[in-house]
């Protein structure tokens, strides 16, 4: 088919715009099938698109918990109807929806946004009875009965197909959907998490499309489309004057090619402004099954889309403050003295440390829930001897359960029905790390019920509640699956299959996992229970409500220390601000170099946790030599010297939905020379950090955004202006630099753990811009009840400001916390030369 051109049509006859929807059928001209299109208009700038059959054989997959709630549509007003087309306005934006060939354009004053199928790339394949075979079935509109005949052109594919030795029978035949996008004006797209690619996404028409089926991977490779462990089908569009979104809401297999000309965005935008061809960015989302259910995000700015986002998918709770220290993993602790001496080990090299974490050979022979009885006898005195310092222990639980007639969870599972099933509906069979399991069919609500009861205290033997959770191979991992995991054709709860849930099970696990944390101590006032800490290595959107996510099995090369950069900046622009990457790779053995290096970047990454393979040679930070273990303490130190910074910007994340880490295209839209960066990062809108990630590196070159911005070095206070300068770096250098204009939280007395620093006095950089002016935020409150979202006296919201020579400070908000912290250092940056006098004075 000619692009632009669409068997689908648009009979406007059957057009109904209501107050707040509209509807319309469409039709494929060439099978006559009919559809339902219903647009939506939202609050905050929003556009839902479904499009459904109006007959369908068999309904479509409706994902749960990935909408925050039911989004809430807003006014919607005929403007004009033709025979070709119908206008309609939403806010300041006019819909036009063209019949023949069907499109739909999205525009705002002069200017268009997006088109839908422009290029003509919908597809909806119905739902049709198996060629050959008596089908009776149900409609809307009463029975229907068919009898065919093989149609000989069909792919045979549509009905089974083989893999390797799998076979996948589809009993629902061919049910992919597909639409295209186009973003006019756009010249770079990001987002599409969670690949191991550059953070701008690439022209993917001369290989694969960026796939979405969350798989364990082993040893991935960068700069790649493949799919990894989770699926986030965000798509953003950006331009100096526009930024735009679209949300494709289909957990199933999803492929999308991107088409964008961001190798130069320099030149696309000198070829626009001497009269070439307007930039754009197409797209091509296509989805083996499931519905359309498309949402445009339609900014203006890049904040508008991350709220856009935020509101239907929502945002992550307020971690709890320790989790945004420092982490220390490996596969495995071998036994509680193991433990207790490398927590010691940190307390001897005068390193912070939060928290410990045990890996599965902790349980008994991989059965969740449980300790191995020898090398983990007492668990609950292991976690006093942590919490006597601040700290807390982490362990992990994965979906596979062990087919052990001795194993209370594989008997409850077998009794109720709770595993997946196979299409023959007995109890699924796959090969994991306890040997032969099964996995519960956390779909079913009951079985999200009893899960989540297994996190009780009185459940969960050896627990405490400052135990956290690490859901781990929730893809799920099955070693002897297709592609290392489950077959398509598995039966979850209500008859769906596998195909159609597959990228939310990872999901649905934390979903149990959270809920089970909230109510496991039998507190009634859920705003006095503990925050839950949760890591997750898969997620789909909206699974930053529960956990955090860390990018999986990376290896310990510096290419991979560059990739978790652009890794967590996409995962960051796709919701899942807490994001990170084992310190200093999984697999394999860091150098000195690469070792230090790693922890200097990563402490400027949301979630720091040491991780290594079970294979590695032990690497605390101690084990090399003297210098090692001092550069790693000071990127401990500093890590631990900026937490009021994290926290802070975690409540903003939290409140609107805003990254924790940007690129430099959220802060700096128009600075076209800064779109394509990823090899450094924004904390917040103050610090800009370029890690070194290169072996033997004398320099590394750093890129200041902003026309008119200033930026200081953190330990020289050297000031840099707009434009890419070289700075030196030597072994013990993090480049960071402060934004002139930007007032910065710390808490610079560092101590073995981030509790023991709650009551500390705070200190604040104020970096001036060239006006003399700053400003800035501090939330605090207690860093680990759920109070904050409760009530309004356990929390303030500190707004700073520095102008004329003087600092003042406002609440935000009417809210009360008391604390004992004080402010004991104001340090200023950009001062004209004096003489001053300092006054400090207090007010009530
Ligand atoms: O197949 O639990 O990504 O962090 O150490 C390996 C053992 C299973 C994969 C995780 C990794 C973890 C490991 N797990």
């Amino acid at each position: 088919m000619e692009p632009g051109k669409s068997a689908y049509e648009l009979d406007l006859d059957t057009l109904l715009v209501e107050e707040r929807s509209l509807k319309c059928q469409l039709v494929n001209t060439d099978n006559g099938v009919k559809f339902i299109l219903t647009l939506v208009p939202l609050k905050d700038g929003t556009v839902r698109l479904r499009v459904e059959e109006e007959s369908p054989m068999r309904q479509r997959f409706t994902p749960p918990y990935v909408l925050n709630g039911e989004p809430v549509p807003d006014r919607l007003k005929l403007i004009s109807k033709s025979d070709k087309n119908v206008l309609v306005a939403y806010g300041s934006y006019v819909i036009d929806l063209e019949a023949v060939p069907f499109k739909i354009d999205i525009s705002s004053g002069e200017s268009h946004l997006i088109t839908a199928n422009a290029r003509g790339l919908f597809r909806f394949e119905h739902t049709r009875p198996k060629p050959g075979c008596l089908h009776v079935f149900f409609g809307n509109k009463g029975v229907y009965i068919y009898r065919e005949v093989r149609d000989e052109s069909e792919d045979p594919g549509v009905w089974e197909e083989n893999f390797k030795s799998h076979q996948d029978n589809k009993p629902y035949g061919p049910t992919a959907v597909a639409m295209d996008f186009t973003f006019h004006g756009a010249q770079v797209a990001y987002g599409l998490p969670e690949h191991a690619d550059s953070h701008a996404l690439r022209t993917t028409t001369k290989g694969d499309p960026y796939r979405f089926y969350n798989l364990d991977v082993f040893e991935y490779e960068l700069k790649s489309e493949m799919a990894l462990y989770a699926s986030i089908p965000l798509l953003i569009a950006h331009s100096p004057r526009q930024t735009s979104g679209v949300f494709w809401l289909n957990p199933s297999e999803t492929w999308v090619d991107i088409v964008t000309g961001n190798s130069n965005v320099v030149s696309s935008i000198v070829n626009f402004v001497s009269g070439g061809p307007e930039p754009q960015v197409e797209s091509h989302f296509m989805s083996e099954s499931g519905n359309i259910d498309v949402f445009f995000l339609l900014g203006p700015k890049p904040q508008d889309v991350f709220f856009q986002y935020s509101k239907l998918t929502g945002t992550a709770p307020i971690p709890p403050y320790f989790s945004l220290g420092f982490h220390q993993c490996r596969w495995n602790y071998i036994d509680e003295a193991d433990v207790d001496n490398v927590h010691k080990g940190f307390d001897e090299h005068d390193m912070p440390m939060d928290v410990m974490w045990l890996d599965i050979e902790h349980t008994d022979n991989k059965k969740y829930f449980t300790w191995d009885p020898f090398k983990f006898p007492t668990p609950v005195e292991m976690q006093q001897n942590l919490t006597a310092k601040g700290r807390k222990l982490v362990a992990i639980v994965d979906p596979h359960i062990k087919r052990d007639p001795g194993y209370f969870l594989h008997n409850d599972a077998t009794n109720n029905g709770y595993y997946v099933k196979n299409k023959d509906n007995s109890d699924y069979e796959g090969w994991c790390w306890s040997g032969s399991s099964s996995y519960l069919d956390f779909l079913n609500p009951a079985v999200q019920d009893y899960y989540s009861s297994r996190y009780k205290l009185s459940n969960y033997q050896g627990s405490t509640e400052n135990l956290f959770i690490w859901n781990d191979m929730n893809e799920p991992s099955v070693f002897n699956g297709p592609e290392i995991t489950m077959p398509k054709d598995n039966v979850h709860y209500g008859g769906w299959e596998h195909r159609e849930v597959h990228n939310i099970y990872g999901l649905l696990q934390v979903v149990g996992t959270y809920n089970g944390l909230v109510h496991r101590s039998d507190i009634a006032e859920i705003e006095n229970t503990q925050r839950p800490f949760i890591l997750t290595r898969s997620a789909f959107s909206g699974s930053q409500r529960y956990a955090a996510i860390w990018t999986g099995d990376n290896a310990a090369e510096w290419s991979h220390l560059a990739a978790s950069l652009s890794m967590c900046l996409s995962l960051a622009v796709g919701g899942m601000s807490f994001c990170g990457a084992d310190v200093a790779g999984f697999f394999n053995n860091p150098d000195r170099e690469l070792f230090v290096r790693w922890y200097q970047a990563a402490a400027f990454l949301p979630f720091f946790r040491a991780h290594a393979h079970i294979d590695t040679k032990r690497r605390e930070p101690w084990l090399f030599d003297d210098e090692v273990t001092r550069l790693v303490r000071d990127a401990l130190r500093t890590r631990y010297s900026y937490l009021p910074l994290w926290y802070t910007l975690f409540y903003g994340n939290n409140a609107t939905g805003a990254p924790v880490i940007r690129p430099m295209w959220v802060e700096f839209p128009a600075d076209t020379d800064g779109l394509t960066l990823d090899d450094q990062l924004l904390v917040g809108d103050s610090l800009l950090v370029r890690p070194v990630t290169e072996a033997g590196a004398s320099q590394v070159s750093v890129y200041f955004p902003g026309d008119k911005t200033i930026w200081y070095d953190v330990e020289s206070y050297q000031l840099y202006n707009h434009g890419k300068t070289t700075v030196p770096v030597t072994f013990s250098k993090i480049p960071v630099f402060q934004r002139g204009g930007s007032i910065v939280p710390k808490k610079e007395r560092v101590r073995r753990s981030s509790q023991l620093m709650h009551n500390d006095p705070y200190t604040l950089i104020v970096a001036l811009d060239s006006d003399g002016k700053a400003e800035g935020y501090l939330y605090i409150d207690d860093g680990y009840t759920h109070r904050y979202i409760y009530r309004r006296d356990s929390s303030v919201y500190i707004h700073f400001r520095f102008a004329d020579g003087k600092l003042s400070s406002n609440l935000v908000g009417d809210t009360r916390y008391s604390t004992p912290c004080w402010l004991e250092r104001v340090v200023i940056l950009g001062m004209k030369p004096g003489p001053y006098k300092a006054i400090a004075f207090s007010c009530k």
